[in-house]
């Protein structure tokens, strides 16, 4: 038996009048404006983390990466609810029929369907995870950052592809009114013989009817913007300190041990009795020479102060006031000269963010501190006691806590 020709909706069989390319447009230039803050800070970064050999990246002001990862997480949290209107503006186009009859026609049909399944598929993917990994949940096995990254590109480049090719429709539908003006004749779908020609059903005059009754597009489009706006103030907080009181879903809203959030705590790392032991010692090597320093002796060294954040690619950010040792007056102990790199390695016996390297601009830098205090007193054994590294304006991943080992790169 055949299947009822009713078995799957035609696009006509939805009627909502708030559907229409005024509406899409206009929810699709403000996503569009999120992804393309949340790519260019996410590239910022992904490069701050895996810095190319060709690219300096600047140490001031020391809260440029708080500000962008924060934006990053701002915009990449905005788009969620656009990206819903969106799809929802457009889902009846998901039961278009494909002309199998014309080839032509069938292949511009695959190619827009093909591109815009992309663009929808890694979308939703990016921000989901992106998503999962602000609430500090990984779900999955693979490396984060990289596919974060490789995503990305898809997004953009598929994002560039769709814009270009519904650039007429966009600007038409975005400088007309939004709300359709009441005629008293329903309006004729008009046909061509070119596909192009062809209006798409969303495309075409929606149907007419009293523009008062219901909710109308206008109303839909301040729904929406009201939607996007209160899900940004109730995460923001997580890194902008004025809305901690109404970020009620903020991640961990500038709560922690002297007042600073902490990411990985010295239980999960596994490092307090290492940190704790009075027979702990840093150990520092420039070649053949090598020097232990008990925490003592650290804080008989010069001491120094430096307000900087915390900034985790997670989307949360705090200031602290550090206090320690230049980590230039460290390294002259062990005699390093003036242009090398630092590999700063943690107590901790596995994980990602054990290891890190420093670059010879951030060693010199006088902000950059192996820091014995926060906030006015000794730091706490999830911020890193009894040392830690803290550099101005580097993502949170890389101020390596519990310090053991400063290794001048050969
Ligand atoms: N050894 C070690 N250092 C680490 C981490 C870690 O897991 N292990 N986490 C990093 C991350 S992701 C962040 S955001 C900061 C957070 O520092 P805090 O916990 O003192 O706020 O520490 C960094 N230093
Ligand atoms: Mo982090």
């Amino acid at each position: 038996m055949r299947a009822p020709a009713h078995a799957l909706p035609r696009p006509e069989s939805f009627t909502s009048r708030l559907r229409g390319p005024e509406v899409t447009a206009r929810v699709g230039l403000w996503l569009g404006i999120c992804f393309l803050i949340a790519f260019v800070t996410g590239l910022y970064s992904h490069f701050q983390q895996d810095m190319p050999g060709w690219l300096t990246l600047p140490r001031r002001p020391v809260s440029l990466y708080r500000v962008s990862q924060g934006l990053h997480v701002i915009s990449g949290t905005a788009a969620v609810p656009l990206l819903l209107v969106k799809l929802w503006s457009v889902f009846p186009k998901l039961f278009e029929r494909v002309d199998l009859g014309n080839a032509r026609r069938l292949g511009l049909q695959l190619a827009e369907r093909g591109s815009i399944a992309l663009l929808i598929s890694s979308a939703i993917f990016q921000l989901s995870i992106g998503l999962a990994n602000t609430t500090h949940w990984y779900p999955w096995s693979f490396s984060f950052r990289s596919t974060h990254y490789a995503v990305a590109w898809v997004v953009i480049g598929s994002l560039l592809v769709h814009i270009a090719v519904k650039l007429p429709i966009i600007r038409s539908a975005i400088t007309g009114p939004v709300d359709p003006r009441p005629s008293p004749e329903p309006a004729e779908p008009e046909y061509a013989d070119e596909y192009a020609a062809v209006p798409m059903p969303s495309e075409t005059a929606p149907p007419a009817g009293p523009p008062t009754a219901g909710l109308s597009r206008r109303g839909l489009l301040r729904a929406t913007w009201l939607a996007t706006g209160v899900v940004v103030l109730s995460t923001a907080g997580a890194t902008v300190p004025l809305l901690r009181k109404v970020s009620v879903f903020g991640v961990r809203s500038g709560d922690g041990p002297q007042g600073v959030p902490i990411n990985k705590s010295a239980l999960a790392a596994r490092v307090t009795e290492l940190a704790r032991d009075p027979n702990y010692r840093l150990e520092l090597k420039n070649g053949d020479r090598t020097m232990k320093l008990s925490l003592d002796d650290l804080t008989q060294l010069p001491q120094n102060t430096a307000t900087l954040p915390i900034a985790c690619v997670e989307g949360w950010s705090a200031s602290g006031e550090w206090r320690g040792v230049r980590m230039r007056d460290v390294l002259s102990l062990v005699d390093a000269p003036d242009d090398v790199d630092l590999i700063a390695t943690s107590l901790q016996k596995s994980g990602a963010f054990r290891v890190t390297r420093l670059p010879s601009q951030f060693v010199n830098d006088p902000l950059t501190l192996l820091a014995l205090e926060l906030n006015g007193e000794p730091l706490s054994i999830d911020h890193g006691f009894p040392c830690r590294l803290i550099a101005p304006n580097r993502p949170g991943v890389l101020q390596t806590k519990w310090l053991a080992k400063l290794e001048v790169q050969a």
